[in-house]
């Protein structure tokens, strides 16, 4: 029998790769293995395409492309400008953006970019500006120190860790809480939800150089008008970190008040959550900032990762395509249906459900710290992240939630029916778990965790994962 396309790909990359390092073959097929066999509710984590995945292992690795298409720093870049310009151009017509930037290599490196873009773009900095047409070697020290003082302590306001924001959003131990005088907004104690009244007076009292909203833990919309209204209230520029909703966006489920897109001056996002492509970022913005953003590599990032911008096109072209929208509307439906049979069972979530894709429980309902129902949910074979809820009593470490998502699931196939099912196999671990002696330990009976990992790996059995890689 004749092997496909994506198996013959994937085997005679493993034959070359094995004939040098056969131990990074080995770890490479186990990877595969093990991402088969675990119910990843890892709400970041997804599964790129056979396409995406293939577009990355190349030559393109090889090349320096420092600057941007049509204005490199070195020779020969040809090829690269073909598919920067390419994976832009879907970005931009995918989102809706006039321009895009596609060479950060993660979500923070792309928050990292436009936060220099803000800078270089709001602030009167005569040093800034000497650098900027290039006389870097000129700057004397005393314009150096011009430069960290005129760039120097600008106020940022985001979402707090706790209530659900990034750690780029301003968190204090943060190089965005370094480089900014930052204060945070949090959500309603007894709704769970932002308040947007508060975000206005904190945004009045602060004026802050920056609006930052967006969330890596926030399971529900944000309204993205009212947000820029708060923004232009006080001057401030209007940041979206789309990075976990991505794909909702480009799926077309959040639209209207709720796409950033329309509303913010500027939109980062990582490329492999929701979105599906591959690990890496991307910054959208309108022509006044495109400039500066342009100037991420070199001004803020190293060299741009030409493979990775030839996936980020391939994956952005699937985006684009009718059946995106219908993935992504699965996406939240699964999350909502996971959510009800949480419910049902009794569990406590934060803001009691979701509308995007992901659902918080607070599982001191449970009497747990995240940390010990994390650890126990994976012995179970049950794959989630420990997360802190609003006003977490147990701090960032050992938290007391537990994040759970549903795009690498609804990439698997797994639809409302089966997400009952989860729900079940969680609420039973989670009820049958108590707490040891310290705040990361816990006793599970081993024989429950096992019945647990067999019904799991039952459940994913009737949907395989890349079903057209057969490594042999
Ligand atoms: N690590 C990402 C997440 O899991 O949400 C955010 O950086």
């Amino acid at each position: 029998m004749s092997l496909n396309a994506e198996s013959t790909a994937f085997r005679s990359a493993l034959e070359v790769i094995r004939a040098v390092e056969p131990r990074v073959a080995d770890a490479i097929g186990a990877e595969l293995a093990d991402q088969r066999e675990s119910l990843k509710l890892i709400a970041s984590e997804n599964y790129a395409s056979p396409a995406t995945l293939l577009a990355m292992g190349n030559w393109f690795s090889d090349k320096y492309a420092e600057g941007t298409v049509g204005r490199r720093f070195y020779a020969g870049c040809q090829n690269v400008d073909t598919v920067e310009a390419l994976a832009a151009e879907h970005a931009r017509e995918l989102f809706g953006a006039a321009h895009a930037y596609v060479q950060p290599h993660s979500g923070i490196d792309a928050n990292l970019v436009a936060f220099w873009a803000i800078l270089a773009d709001r602030v009167e900095s005569p040093a800034l500006k000497k650098a900027q047409v290039r006389q870097v070697n000129e700057l004397t020290e005393a314009d150096w120190f011009a430069l960290r003082r005129e760039l120097g302590n600008q106020r940022m306001l985001g979402m707090s860790l706790d209530a659900g924001g990034h750690l780029t959003h301003g968190f204090r131990p943060n190089i965005s809480g370094k480089m900014f005088d930052q204060r945070s907004y949090g959500t309603d104690p007894a709704t769970g939800l932002i308040d947007y009244d508060k975000v206005a007076e904190a945004a009045r009292e602060f004026k802050p150089l920056i609006l930052v909203a967006g969330y890596s833990a926030y399971p529900r919309k944000v309204n993205f008008r009212i947000m820029r209204e708060i923004a232009d209230s006080v001057g401030a520029t209007f940041m979206v970190d789309m990075a976990h909703f991505a794909g909702l966006v480009a799926g077309k489920v959040f639209t209207g008040d709720f796409d950033p897109v329309p509303h913010a001056h500027i939109v980062t996002t990582t490329t492999h959550k929701s979105l599906r492509g591959p690990r890496g970022g991307l910054v959208l913005c309108g022509p006044e900032l495109a400039d500066q953003v342009d100037r991420g590599c070199p001004m803020v990032l190293g060299g741009p990762l030409p493979h990775v911008m030839a996936a980020k096109a391939v994956a952005l072209a699937e985006a684009r395509r009718p059946d995106f929208a219908d993935y992504a509307s699965r996406i939240v439906a699964n999350a909502q249906a996971l959510a009800e049979g949480l419910l049902r069972r009794g569990a406590k979530l934060v803001t009691g459900g979701t509308d995007n894709h992901l659902v918080l429980i607070d599982v001191s309902g449970y009497g747990l710290t995240g940390r010990q129902a994390e650890r126990a949910l994976l012995d179970s074979g049950i794959v989630t992240n420990r997360n802190a809820v609003p006003q977490d009593p147990n701090g960032a470490w050992y938290t007391s939630g537990i994040r759970i998502g549903t795009p690498a699931l609804t990439t698997r196939g797994l639809g409302t029916a089966e997400m009952d099912s989860t729900a079940e196999l969680i609420h039973t671990v989670l009820s049958q778990t108590t707490p040891g002696e310290s705040k990361a330990k816990y006793v599970l009976d081993p024989a429950l965790a096992d019945k647990v990992n067999k019904q799991a790996s039952e459940l994913l059995a009737g949907f395989p994962l890349y079903p057209g890689v057969d490594l042999g």
